[in-house]
């Protein structure tokens, strides 16, 4: 297998290894995310190679080129995937960088196997790397990849990337690996957060644990500072993310999309007002809060339970965590609260899906819904806020924006929210519902040309762009 020019270090793989598929046999699906759509044509386009993890534990697998790219498969047992990924990421790490909306936990047998796994993805993309490549690792699951592949590799130029808010410092320093994970990250030539104010409180903890020294430039810039380790200079930026939106925007015009929208419509039985969730059935998305507001409005009689439905799709997301599985219970309460007391015979108000459906069916559903609610508590971007914007292509629709996700300082125009405030979020939901089609549009229109001009195209080229020029620029302590 040759070495590649480009290398993806990301948790997944862009298949997932389904061992019961084909009778038992074992295959591969493609599981088709953003990152997945934004990274494969560049990789593609370069030879590059993507090293993951398959999916399933306790399977191996040699690297092999599928469509153009060499997919290297990291393998995990399933005691690594407890204490690696259900444990380390998503129960302490997911968390405390979530603005700690659930306790972290802090355990040091999960640490051990993060640390473990970390260098087994740095090994892996020691071997896919060709000298002098170019390794671009990608979220909170490999904090300290970059640091392990620098100590083996210092030949190659690292980017890492994280799509998750990096949390407030005093937040950030409970972690009692605080100082490793923040060593690790620097051993990227460039470190990529969504916002500026992610990558400001990166600068301050590297000043503050490691004493190194930093600078700081303007926001407008992407490169928002700098910090010198040895003779080397690291770069810290800020890259909102986005989503192939001429994509979205084009096939939502397909007659078969419009079709099912105009059924979906009907099938609920044509409401005046149509609200829809989308998300992960994850606690920092603040799917009770856009439940309880619905609930309410309906109690105080502002909406009226005869003319208004909502859809909420919640894919299910890290069943085997504890916290996930306790909001599954409370949110399928509240459900059944509010169809046990607003529902019709065949005709509830709220209809909920615990499942994924495909991209046809959620463009049909981004294209008849009249309000979008987008409510978490915290959120790194929120890609479903800019799908749905896409698919608007008429001009017509609202967004209910929370104030705390990435998305609402690109999206200014949006019905923001603050969602602990749950009569803001009675009123925002009210205004998008009722609000001027004229003065509707003109929001519409705003948000539109936000999300049509600023792509993960151009997401993942201004991040190359900058990683190539990286590490130019002289030290104080190479100058000495
Ligand atoms: P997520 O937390 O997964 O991503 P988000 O950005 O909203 O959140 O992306 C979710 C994706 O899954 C969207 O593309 C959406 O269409 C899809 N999806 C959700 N529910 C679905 C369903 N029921 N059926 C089909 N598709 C569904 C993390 C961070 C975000 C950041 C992204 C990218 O938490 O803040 O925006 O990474 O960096």
């Amino acid at each position: 297998m040759t070495a590649a020019d480009l290398v993806v270090v990301a948790n997944r793989l862009p298949v997932d290894y389904d061992p019961s598929a084909d009778d038992g046999r074992g295959g591969w699906r493609r599981s088709p995310g953003g990152l997945v759509t934004a990274l494969e044509p560049v990789l593609r386009a370069a030879d590059g190679a993507w090293v993951g993890w398959p999916g399933a534990p306790d399977v191996a697998f040699d690297p092999f080129t599928e469509d153009g790219i060499t997919l290297h498969p990291v393998s995990l047992t399933e005691g690594e995937v407890a204490g690696y990924y259900e444990g380390f990421s998503n129960a302490t790490l997911w968390p405390l960088y979530h603005d700690a909306i659930v306790a972290p936990a802090y355990d040091r047998t999960w640490w051990r196997t993060y640390v473990a796994v970390n260098r087994r993805f740095a090994e892996a993309a020691a071997d896919a790397a060709a000298p002098g490549a170019t390794v671009w690792v990608h979220d909170y699951q490999l904090q300290l990849v970059p640091k392990m592949l620098r100590d083996l590799r210092p030949d190659l130029k690292i980017g890492f990337f994280l799509h998750i808010p990096f949390p407030p410092t005093e937040l950030f320093l409970q972690l009692p690996w605080r100082t490793a994970v923040v060593e690790g990250l620097l051993g990227a030539d460039l470190v990529g957060f969504h916002l500026p104010g992610g990558a400001r409180n990166f600068l301050f903890l590297a000043q503050r644990l490691l004493g190194l020294h930093t600078s700081a430039h303007s926001d407008l810039d992407s490169c928002v500072g700098t910090v010198d380790v040895g003779d080397r200079r690291v770069q810290v930026g800020a890259f909102p993310i986005s989503i192939d939106s001429a994509h979205f925007a084009e096939r939502v015009r397909s007659p078969h999309i419009r079709e099912r929208a105009a059924q979906v419509r009907e099938e609920l039985g044509n409401p005046e007002t149509l609200l829809l969730g989308v998300d992960r059935l994850d606690y920092t998305k603040g799917i009770d809060i856009r439940l309880e507001a619905l609930h309410e409005l309906l109690d105080e009689g502002t909406l009226d339970p005869e003319k208004v439905v909502m859809v909420q799709l919640a894919t299910p997301s890290r069943e085997r965590v504890s916290a996930y599985a306790q909001l599954r219970e409370d949110i399928e309460r509240k459900v059944g609260h509010l169809n046990g007391e607003y529902g019709q015979l065949g005709r509830p108000v709220v209809h909920y899906l615990h499942r994924p459906v495909d991209r046809d069916e959620l463009m049909a559903l981004y294209s008849a819904a009249d309000v979008m609610l987008v409510t978490p508590l915290r959120d790194g971007m929120n890609l479903v806020a800019k799908e749905y914007i896409a698919c608007r292509t008429d001009g017509t629709g609202a967004l209910v924006l929370s104030e705390f996700t990435g998305a609402a300082s690109e999206l200014r125009r949006a019905h923001l929210v603050n969602p602990h405030d749950l009569d803001a979020v009675k009123r925002a939901i009210v205004i998008a519902a009722t609000e001027e089609p004229a003065t509707a549009a003109r929001r519409m229109q705003s948000l539109r040309t936000q999300v049509l001009h600023h792509d993960v195209d151009r997401w993942a080229n201004a991040f190359l762009t900058d990683l190539r020029a990286s590490g130019s620029g002289t030290t104080a302590a190479a100058s000495a």
